[in-house]
């Protein structure tokens, strides 16, 4: 295909709860979409970028213009594509995985629509339905956190993940245990809060049973992570530090990666995200579908994403309702008996809600090939 026409469009969307994380609080949701025109149609893609560089060095207003300066220029300048093509052709540009993740799904979506094909067809996957799990943020009180532990509990849900900081760990995770009960998955995630001299300290956490440790140490710290893990009967899963193919087999390998955590936003796009999945199936390491509060077009595609093989754990994809009380597609995801649906429709699976998007929209941006 042939690219004709890039539309940068930002949206502000509120989310029903404020999201607070090791690593600051959202509320206010400002996000990049792209959308794409090319000469077989039009596709859409969602950047995960946050608002600030909290949790990696990108964030909106930087994929924003990475994409407008360099990655957009570097696409079209390619000439004929297909969407496998488009991680290669942008090597060259270092970094901004989530920048060309965005670029990398409008023209995959616009690809699989022309073809009248779905992503679910491309991954060529049986499942029709995904586990879902649910990432709950810090509060203020317990009592908070056990209402709305418990809310998704009634909700549904396949698996509890705790956000933890230090002053925010043992003691949350010990009511949360008590609260759900012992056959209940829990997981807890750090977002890299702590440093190697707390490795003693998360040992106290594998009397809860817990499913998994997300990213306790910092991105670097592979070797750190490699000591929790031979001290800690908690299998250690990383997500911030998979950056890519290379650093999934070298944290595997040096036994930092018990588990991982896929997100194809991190690592640059879904075609990238499915290479992970085959390096880590082959070598026996389970993984899971990360989350970056997506609206329902990312959903969408992480839904496909996680009927692949290797995913045999409930991901952080919970329902649209879970942050959003109007998503910007017409059939949002839901999660019934602990499963979401994967989607159907051609394309990564989403029809946009086009009234309530513009509605929503606080800009717009057009650039002609
Ligand atoms: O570390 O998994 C994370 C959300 C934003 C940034 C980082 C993370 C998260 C989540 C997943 O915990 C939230 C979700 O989309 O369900
Ligand atoms: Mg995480």
């Amino acid at each position: 295909m042939r690219l004709e026409r890039l539309e940068l469009r930002r949206i502000g969307l509120e989310l029903v709860v404020p999201f607070r994380t090791s690593f600051g609080t959202e509320l206010h949701r400002d996000i990049l979409l792209v959308h794409v025109t090319t000469d077989v149609g039009d596709g859409w893609g969602e950047c995960v970028a946050m608002s600030a560089p909290f949790y990696s060095p990108e964030f909106v207003d930087g994929a924003d213009l990475v994409i407008r300066r360099h990655l957009w220029p570097t696409l079209v300048a390619a000439g004929e594509l297909r969407a496998a093509d488009v991680a290669m052709v942008l090597e060259p540009i270092h970094g901004h995985p989530m920048a060309k993740a965005a670029l990398e799904m409008a023209i995959l979506d616009a690809e699989l629509r022309a073809n009248d094909s779905t992503f679910h067809q491309l991954l060529g996957t049986e499942r029709t339905t995904v586990p879902s799990g649910v990432s709950v943020g810090i509060f203020d009180d317990l009592d908070v956190l056990l209402a709305q532990v418990q809310g998704y509990v009634d909700g549904g849900y396949a698996r509890i993940k705790l956000k933890i900081e230090p002053g925010w760990d043992l003691e949350p995770v010990r009511l949360v245990r008590e609260l759900i009960g012992p056959d209940m998955p829990l997981q807890v995630d750090a977002n890299t809060a702590y440093g190697r001299t707390d490795i003693d300290h998360l040992c106290r956490l594998d009397e809860y049973d817990l499913l998994l440790i997300e990213q306790p140490l910092t991105e670097e710290d592979l070797l750190g992570h490699a000591q929790l893990a031979m001290r800690s009967s908690t299998p250690v899963c990383l997500d911030e530090s998979i950056v890519s193919l290379q650093t999934a087999a070298d944290a595997i390998d040096i036994g930092a990666a018990e588990i991982v955590n896929i997100k194809p936003g991190r690592v640059g796009g879904y075609l990238a995200a499915r290479r992970i999945h085959d390096l880590c199936l082959d070598r026996g390491v389970p993984v899971w579908c990360g989350g970056m509060v997506e609206t329902g077009i990312g959903r969408a595609a992480n839904a496909a994403l996680a009927t692949l093989p290797g995913f045999t754990l409930p991901g952080d994809i919970s329902a649209s309702s879970r942050f959003y009380a109007r998503d910007i597609v017409t059939d949002p995801i839901t999660v019934t008996d602990g499963e979401v649906a994967v989607p159907t429709a051609p394309g990564l699976g989403f029809d946009l809600d086009l009234e309530f998007l513009d509605a929503i929209t606080t800009s717009t941006d057009v650039i002609d090939a």
